[in-house]
């Protein structure tokens, strides 16, 4: 299965570093965090030992895996799927087999590598899941998962995935828009953006011993780019519901942004009327903004985005203005030229 991201592979185009290849990267250029913090954690890590704070986190994870049943809450709703492919959105490329998207992730909550699956499989506990949807709404609410799924549109959509990493995948979703959300829960007039979540529990994610990054991972885009027919909320992939290792029970797909937009296991969606700064924009604000609008004419800091590895291929292929979705897209970033759109 690794075969193909060999580094000796004469095939293998691009360097495509990882989001962690930065030794230095915990204390950013322009927000570093006070140095008395990060030396005291420095001490803590040094005294426990690394080997030590993995064993708790595994050993606090596997006592919760053992009261879950194997799907979690997603077993609930698996009599909807397949759900019917929405022909609207289909593309030229090939599926990503199943067995390549799901054993190269980036889901850093597990790990800073692509090989989480097994680790997020074993200790990602989905059953119960609510979703708390608040701020600027007439209805806000914490809903079971199952609940919300149920009274959702699911539908089918074929969608590309590039990986600010320089990556690509294209995978069978199954999922309902976001607008349909919005739709329930009514943003007020001055609801300007909309803030995503994911959980925060060290006991079912190891990363999240990992305490210099800021966690909870958190996303943002702006009301309009929310009511994009694209933007579309995910619960299954390949026809089924979608394992830990995609972000279970529920992820968002923005598939004309980078990827690390696409935020996994959600718990709350909150509408407000400032930014949400996100989780890579804390930690590299220059290297990972706000918008992360996919445009090959805009390298990353480290590397080129002109191009893209398609997995499972041996292809290297052009990277496309908005991931090939201007004709959807473009309209929304009329008169904002000034900001840092693609990055
Ligand atoms: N909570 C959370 N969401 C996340 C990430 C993460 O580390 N944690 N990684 C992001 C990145 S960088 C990418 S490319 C996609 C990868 O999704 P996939 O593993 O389903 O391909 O998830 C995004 N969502
Ligand atoms: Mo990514």
């Amino acid at each position: 299965m690794r075969a193909f991201f060999s580094s000796a592979d004469p095939s293998k185009p691009l360097s495509a570093p990882s989001l962690q290849q930065r030794p230095d990267w915990f204390i950013p250029e322009r927000q570093a965090t006070p140095e008395s913090v990060w030396l005291n954690r420095r001490g803590l890590m040094k005294g426990l030992g690394g080997a030590a704070i993995m064993a708790a986190a595994s050993g606090g994870a596997g006592r919760a895996n053992a009261a879950e049943g194997v799907g979690g809450a997603a077993e609930k709703t698996a009599d909807l799927y397949p759900a019917e492919r929405n022909e609207a959105y289909k593309i030229e490329r090939e599926l990503t087999p199943e067995e390549v998207n799901s054993s190269y992730n980036n889901f850093y909550e597990y790990g800073s590598h692509k090989q989480i699956a097994a680790a997020a499989r074993r200790n990602l506990v989905t059953d119960p899941w609510s979703i708390t949807i608040d701020g600027l709404v007439d209805n806000p609410e914490t809903i079971a998962f199952e609940d919300l799924v149920r009274a959702m549109p699911l539908e089918e959509r074929l969608y590309r995935l590039r990986c600010v990493e320089a990556w690509s995948m294209t995978i069978p979703w199954t999922g309902f828009p976001l607008r349909a959300l919005l739709a329930r829960v009514s943003p007020r007039p001055e609801a300007r953006y909309v803030r995503f979540e994911t959980f925060e529990n060290a006991k079912m994610a190891s990363g999240q011993r990992q305490i210099w990054y800021p966690w909870p991972y958190v996303e943002g885009v702006t009301l309009a780019e929310a009511q994009n027919d694209l933007s579309f909320l995910v619960t299954g992939a390949y026809g089924k519901p979608i394992g830990a290792e995609y972000g279970a029970p529920i992820r968002l797909a923005l598939p004309w942004k980078y990827g690390f937009k696409s935020i996994k296991s959600l718990v709350r969606i909150s509408f407000t009327d400032e930014r949400p700064v996100s989780f890579w924009e804390q930690i590299n604000a220059r290297e990972y903004g706000f918008w992360a609008n996919v445009n090959p004419e805009v390298a990353h800091p480290r590397w080129s985005q002109a191009r893209e590895r398609v997995l499972h291929t041996r292809e290297e292929v052009p990277t496309q203005l908005f991931n090939g979705y201007g004709a959807q897209v473009a309209g929304l970033y009329a008169g904002l030229e000034n900001e840092a759109l693609y990055r």
